[in-house]
């Protein structure tokens, strides 16, 4: 049987993909390399926190509309969502590493057939779908085939939901589309179409790569500018919360928030990619990703010097998740400032985080320095209590509670109120 659709990464992308081409009665295969992937989604389960997922993935898996593996089979349409993380070089900047791109297109060789069309959701640098066509078409040459990559139709079309909220802007955003071809853009438009609420917009495979690229980058330098005003107000004695809140009222004006800095796996990554191909050119952009990296540091610096002031310090860190309300923790700055307090043995240190129940490795081989407790235990043993996620459960805290403690609110959610 040929699927509709084979997706290729069932992650945080090419999971609720995949389940909502089959919640429209498409037959979906979905592919991922990991075994411990495929069985859990076999059973209808899910392997990661995102609201409503679970229950829709239950029922496609049920109904028979999807189907999971560990290889790819023929499909009209193929998508690959796979990790594009970058390398850190020893010296210089970090490099895309775009071998998973590479890896999923050549498994492809022996499945894609004339006129089926590929579709590269991964964030990519400018450039990557073009070669997955030559690696297709090596591939295919290596295994006799007689098709070659250029009978097969490639397109990008970046995702851009976030995370937390993606079953919902999966449906409602706009997409863009970019295909090698006019006719690889068509394909994809029709077949977006039939889930996707937003509008469609159609340009070349180089631009739709560039602007993913340019979204994450330009929210990057708009949270470096907040993230900056935040160091200067502190040293001016100024409230960076109420002085955003006083700016922004002029109507064009729109200051994004200070944090403890930039986490996740898009907008601490994606500019980079843009950096790498232009590095006499992105200056700003570069600087905005240092001032953003930088802002960790500046957070265990305040604390370091708060418990330098007290004999026997303990110190709470509220959260260890890259943003609010999500159990991710990938490059999340929470995450670095409590090893690098950990590292240091500043104090012992008591984590709130109410969205995981064990603390991540590089935190539990840290051993007893670190523990995992409640929000009530961390509060009241604490000396200093140090915001780092503005999750909703912390929203409620009580200030009586703080009373005699050196609060250091990285996220400004105890002035909010
Ligand atoms: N952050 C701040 N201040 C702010 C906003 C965010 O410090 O005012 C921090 C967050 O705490 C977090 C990081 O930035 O550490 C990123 O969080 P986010 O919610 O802004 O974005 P992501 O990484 O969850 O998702 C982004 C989204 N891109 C944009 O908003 C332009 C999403 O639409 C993309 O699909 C996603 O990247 C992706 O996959 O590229």
């Amino acid at each position: 049987m040929k699927h509709d659709v084979c997706v290729i990464g069932l992650g945080y992308i090419g999971l609720p993909t995949a389940s909502v081409f089959a919640g429209k009665g498409l037959r979906v295969l979905g592919v991922d390399t990991n075994p411990s992937v495929v069985s859990t989604l076999g059973r209808g389960e899910v392997h990661f926190v995102e609201p409503g997922l679970e229950a829709v993935v239950r029922e496609v898996v049920n109904l028979g509309y999807l189907h999971v593996s560990s290889r790819p089979a023929p499909a009209r349409a193929f998508i690959v969502a796979v990790p594009t993380p970058f390398h850190h070089e020893s010296k210089g900047d970090p490099s895309p590493d775009i071998s998973f791109v590479e890896a999923a297109t050549r498994s492809l060789g022996g499945v894609a057939e004339a006129g089926d069309l590929v579709i590269l959701e991964s964030t990519s640098p400018v450039g990557t779908t073009e070669r997955m066509r030559e690696w297709l078409d090596d591939e295919m040459r290596c295994l006799g085939r007689n098709i070659g990559g250029a009978e097969v139709l490639f397109a990008h079309c970046p995702e851009r939901v976030l995370p937390g909220q993606i079953l919902k802007e999966l449906a409602a955003n706009d997409r863009i589309v970019g295909g090698l071809t006019e006719a690889a853009s068509e394909r994809a438009r029709l077949l977006y179409g039939t889930f996707c609420t937003g509008e469609i917009l159609l340009t070349d495979a180089r631009t739709a790569e560039m602007a993913k690229l340019t979204e994450n980058s330009f929210r990057d330098v708009n949270i470096a500018f907040a993230n900056e005003l935040s160091v200067i107000c502190e040293r001016l004695g100024i409230d960076v919360w109420n002085l955003i809140r006083l700016a922004n009222r002029h109507p064009r004006v729109k200051i994004l928030s200070p944090g403890p800095g930039v986490g996740g796996h898009c907008i601490a990554v994606d500019p980079w990619f843009i950096v790498d191909s232009a590095p006499d050119l992105a200056r700003l952009i570069r600087i905005a990703r240092e001032v953003n990296d930088a802002k960790p540091g500046h957070v265990v610096s305040s604390v370091k010097a708060a418990a330098a002031e007290q004999r026997t310090p303990v110190i709470a860190c509220l959260g260890l998740a890259f943003k609010a309300n999500v159990d991710d923790l990938r490059e999340s700055p929470a995450v670095e400032i409590v090893r690098r307090l950990a590292t240091a043995d500043v104090a012992p240190l008591l984590v709130v985080e109410p969205y995981v129940s064990a603390l991540p490795k590089v935190l539990s081989a840290l051993g007893t320095r670190v523990r995992l407790t409640s929000l009530a235990d961390a509060v009241s043993c604490a000396s200093i209590v140090v915001v780092l996620v503005d999750h909703r459960e912390f929203l409620g805290l009580d200030r009586t509670q703080l009373q005699g403690k050196v609060v250091i609110d990285t996220r400004g959610i105890l002035r909010a109120r």
